[in-house]
């Protein structure tokens, strides 16, 4: 009853549900099909399993207010428990380890330890740009998703936890992405799976997961062992140091061994998968709109000048390659929903009553493409929609890349960074050309990344 007045889609059959109209290797654009038509907040029935989407500006603003809601585990993100636990991303909001965990890992994101991951990160830079330098030129293309991987990465592994996957030493994808990429996989779809059918017919499918868990948890494992093992110096700082030797700074509490575990492959997985996908659409965005790349090329011309190696304050100076990077996150936010529970009784939108830890799925994607506070031209690529101005003039709550509140990306001042820094390099090195027969198409595993996008790279002079 209290879903009444929420629309659903017309072909709606017993027992089944909606399950015509879903198709479980795309459940994020399917739902962007049939939000267009049903409007601003919808549900969608998987066998016995209903779900609340929103979309519409003023019911996800509603949702973003943390005195009424805070962040559901619900869905892929509960899916990932058995790998993850009560890790940061999908820890419950009343797991102890929350609080300690980002208490204790969260200086690990200010602007200091921002400022001590730069050199590492451009280091990996340039392993892209002399995998790119051989790749340029008439006659060749580049794997954009792959190699957008492989860069973030190293980046993370490297910054983080002061191990060299050596990505770029190989043709293939490292084990570990192809690990990831099925744990991913079999969190999504194990959202279409009807609830009994899904233990006998995915036995498969299950045995398979746990062997890419089974990786993943050894991969951590060597590389918390390198640590402990190493010769004791200790002195990074980084992510993995906080996590073994930082006590939280009122309690002295540390974390444990197996929730130190949980933080690693979360941080691992987390800190490069999405941040891959952003700058996989970015470079498709610059390579479609030739005026967009010229402003970006002239700017990282005029704020980098001669600079060979840009130094950190100069990241954040690309005010407009960074506009580039936020309107590619706006039509393709790389994690494209967040969940949001009841925090106590209450009526969404005036009419829609939710009972305490009752939950809605906020579809980002079409929040940000929401005509009301983007305008009739939504759909369009336009990097000035981020003008200081712009973003002004619209209500807040509309731009969500990142989630929201307490339980918001603790990794975006990094992912930003990151970005802007490679895509600022990789301008101001090529010219950049689409294939002309190449039609956007997106693969999802609970993040979106375009698929087999390759592009054609001319090296610029004077090139750096
Ligand atoms: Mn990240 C949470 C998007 C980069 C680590 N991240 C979230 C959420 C979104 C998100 C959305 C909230 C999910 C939810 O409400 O259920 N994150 C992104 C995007 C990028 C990104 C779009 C890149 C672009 N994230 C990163 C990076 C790191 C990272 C880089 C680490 C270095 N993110 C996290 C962690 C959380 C998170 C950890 C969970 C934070 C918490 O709940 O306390």
């Amino acid at each position: 009853p209290e879903l009444d007045r929420i629309p659903h889609p017309p072909r709606r059959v017993p027992l089944l549900g909606d399950v015509l109209d879903a198709d479980p290797r795309s459940p994020v654009q399917d739902s962007m099909r049939i939000g267009r038509q049903l409007g601003p907040i919808f549900r969608r029935k998987a066998f016995d399993r209903e779900i609340v989407f929103v979309w519409g500006a003023d019911l996800a603003a509603e949702l973003a207010d943390e005195s009424r809601f805070a962040k559901h585990v619900g869905l892929g993100v509960a899916n990932l428990r058995p790998l993850a636990g009560d890790g940061l991303f999908t820890a419950y909001n009343h797991e102890p380890n929350w609080q300690l965990a980002h208490d204790i890992l969260a200086p690990g994101f200010s602007r200091a330890a921002m400022e001590g991951y730069h050199p590492l990160m451009l280091d990996v830079a340039r392993q892209l740009t002399a995998h790119w330098d051989e790749r340029s030129g008439a006659g060749h293309e580049v794997d954009v998703p792959g190699d957008m991987t492989k860069l973030t990465l190293e980046t993370i592994a490297r910054t983080g936890f002061g191990h060299d996957f050596g990505s770029f030493e190989r043709s293939r994808p490292h084990p570990f992405v192809t690990a990831m990429v099925g744990a991913l996989s079999y969190a999504q779809q194990r959202n279409a799976a009807p609830p009994l059918l899904a233990a006998l017919q995915q036995r498969g499918a299950a045995k398979r997961n746990a062997a890419d868990r089974a990786y993943l948890n050894d991969t951590v494992d060597e590389v918390v062992e390198a640590r402990r093992s190493g010769d004791g110096t200790g002195a990074r700082g980084d992510l993995l140091d906080r996590m073994l030797e930082t006590a939280h700074p009122e309690t002295g509490e540390r974390l444990s061994p197996e929730n130190i575990r949980r933080q690693v492959v979360t941080f691992l997985v987390a800190g490069h998968e999405t941040t891959s996908g952003a700058l996989s659409f970015a470079l498709h965005y610059l390579s479609r709109n030739p005026d967009v790349l010229a402003r970006a090329q002239a700017e990282v011309e005029q704020v980098w000048g001669e600079t060979e190696e840009p130094a950190y304050e100069q990241v954040a100076r690309l005010r407009y390659v960074r506009r580039v990077l936020d309107e590619s996150l706006r039509l393709w936010p790389t994690a494209p929903a967040f969940s949001r529970e009841a925090l106590h009784d209450t009526t969404l939108g005036g009419v829609h009553p939710m009972r305490t830890g009752a939950w809605a799925l906020v579809l980002i994607m079409l929040l940000h493409r929401d005509p009301a506070a983007w305008g009739q031209d939504a759909e369009r690529f336009d990097p000035d929609r981020f003008e200081p101005k712009a973003v002004r003039a619209r209500p807040p709550h509309v731009f969500k890349p990142f989630g929201t509140g307490a339980r918001a990306c603790i990794g975006r001042q990094f992912a930003l960074h990151e970005a802007t820094l490679v895509l600022g390099l990789l301008v101001r090195r090529y010219d950049i050309t689409a294939d002309p027969d190449y039609e956007l198409s997106v693969t999802e595993r609970l993040t979106l990344m375009p698929r087999n996008l390759r592009l054609r790279l001319t090296r610029r002079t004077p090139a750096r």
